[in-house]
């Protein structure tokens, strides 16, 4: 038998059951006029599917929570952070299992080396104590730590000294040596690498150097796990990053080995990139593998996913799902790592996640009621208005009853934002935190 899990006062699930039967009776109403609509327009039956079953599989679309994400963000301008944030990283996972429990879809969380480092054998009992596990682990070569001998100022496993790349390889090694402690299956890699004036850097050589440290770090990796190779076009660097966009990552991934993913955060591109369909052409390299959720209006803005452009995170999921029909199709599946990569510099953090928890099953579930077939078919008949007409149909449909029936069917809160804020756990963190803070325990 399992054992219980751990409660993290105030919210228990007493506080959740009664804020669910407070609101129950309406949920099931909104739930049977949604499905009596679509069984009325042919939508389910074209899908050869039911509410139920569109419902369980919205529900096993489970976020990797940032470990980062979970405190207040700043910009480099400044940071204000909230009352009882959390400073340990066994703070974060506490709030990391607070978002899970509401929201019935984070059970993982990506940590960020060295900035939580820990004991592993501490990590796995505290995480597992409250329901999480480890997602991803990512490394980090863009800052300099405290007693590193050679810096990252001018690049890390791109740097054209030996001594700084052998270091950085070194950093990412000793990275997935933690992460096999903590049951962690991938390794995300993201290097600031590039140029901040033309003439710097020797565009090819810097190319070819990173995907030769790639291919050590990879070779270096269990047999279960996965690289996985983020880019961005700048910042840090603001003339020319070595690993810029998605083209250049799949090649660093080909000449890295196989197990070698692109990593695609949606924050990464230049303003009106087409990311639903970097999205189609890498998962037909077989090179997709995973993303960072969030979403931008001026450039790596880092704000909640679905607050911009939830159409552009919509079109995105249904470009997911036709690669999963390909994958099968071929006898294969999709493994993909969903996680947030987002940074709350207004918002409480866990609500920004909890929301964001909601905004990637809305678009999930409104992807899943696109009639493929029919889309198809206005493709074949170069039918552009069909095919748009399609799309945006789905789009148009109100799937909040699906989303709070996934949620309440995994007893998690029907209304999560309203049963968060009523219960108080921020203010009895803060409490607590600032106490701790005072002795100087529990901050790592
Ligand atoms: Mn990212």
């Amino acid at each position: 038998m399992s054992k219980p899990l751990r409660e993290l006062p105030p919210i228990t699930q007493e506080l959740i059951d009664a804020s669910n039967a407070e609101v129950s009776s309406a949920l099931e109403e909104d739930y049977a006029a949604l499905e009596r609509q679509l069984e009325r327009r042919g939508v389910l039956r074209a899908l050869g599917t039911t509410l139920d079953e569109l419902t369980s599989r919205v529900a096993e679309l489970d976020l990797a929570l940032p470990s980062w994400g979970l405190g207040t963000g700043g910009t480099r301008f400044g940071r204000f952070p909230g009352p009882g944030e959390p400073g340990s990283v066994f703070e974060k996972l506490d709030d990391a299992a607070v978002v899970n429990r509401l929201s019935g879809g984070a059970s993982r969380v990506s940590l960020h080396i060295p900035w939580d480092g820990a004991e592993p054998a501490a990590l796995v009992g505290h995480a597992g104590a409250l329901g999480l596990s480890f997602d991803a682990i990512n490394s980090n070569t863009f800052q300099d730590q405290s007693g590193q001998k050679l810096s990252y100022r001018l690049g890390s496993l791109s740097h054209p000294d030996g001594a700084v790349r052998r270091q950085a390889i070194d950093h990412n090694l000793s990275v997935v040596e933690l992460g096999r402690a903590i049951g962690s299956k991938a390794l995300t890699v993201w290097i600031g690498d590039g140029a901040d004036a033309p003439g710097q850097l020797h565009f090819r050589r810097s190319l070819e150097r990173v995907a030769s440290s790639l291919g050590e770090i990879h070779s270096a990796l269990p047999v279960d796990w996965r690289l996985l190779v983020e880019y961005k076009p700048y910042e840090p660097a603001f003339y020319a990053s070595v690993i810029q966009d998605w083209g250049t990552a799949l090649w660093a991934c080909e000449t890295a080995g196989d197990r070698a993913r692109v990593l695609v955060d949606l924050g990464h591109h230049l303003p009106g990139a087409n990311i639903e369909q970097i999205v189609a052409y890498l998962a037909a390299r077989g090179r997709l593998g995973g993303f960072h959720l969030n979403d931008s209006k001026y450039g790596d803005d880092d704000v909640t996913a679905g607050s911009i452009k939830p159409y552009q995170l919509f079109l995105i999921f249904c470009e997911i799902i036709e690669a999963e029909r390909e994958a099968r199709s071929a006898g294969g599946a999709l493994d993909l790592a969903y996680m947030i990569d987002q940074s709350h510099n207004t918002k409480d953090p866990i609500e920004a996640l909890i929301a964001t928890v909601q905004e990637a099953r809305k678009a999930y579930a409104r992807a899943l009621l696109v009639d493929r077939v029919r889309l198809y078919e206005h493709q074949t008949a170069c039918d552009p208005l069909g095919a748009e007409l399609l799309l945006k149909d789905a789009f148009d449909i109100d799937v909040r009853p699906v989303l709070a029936m996934a949620r309440k069917r995994k007893q998690a809160a029907i209304d999560p934002i309203a049963v968060f804020r009523s219960s108080g756990y921020r203010a009895a963190r803060a409490l607590e935190r600032t106490a701790d803070r005072k002795t100087g325990g529990g901050i790592v």
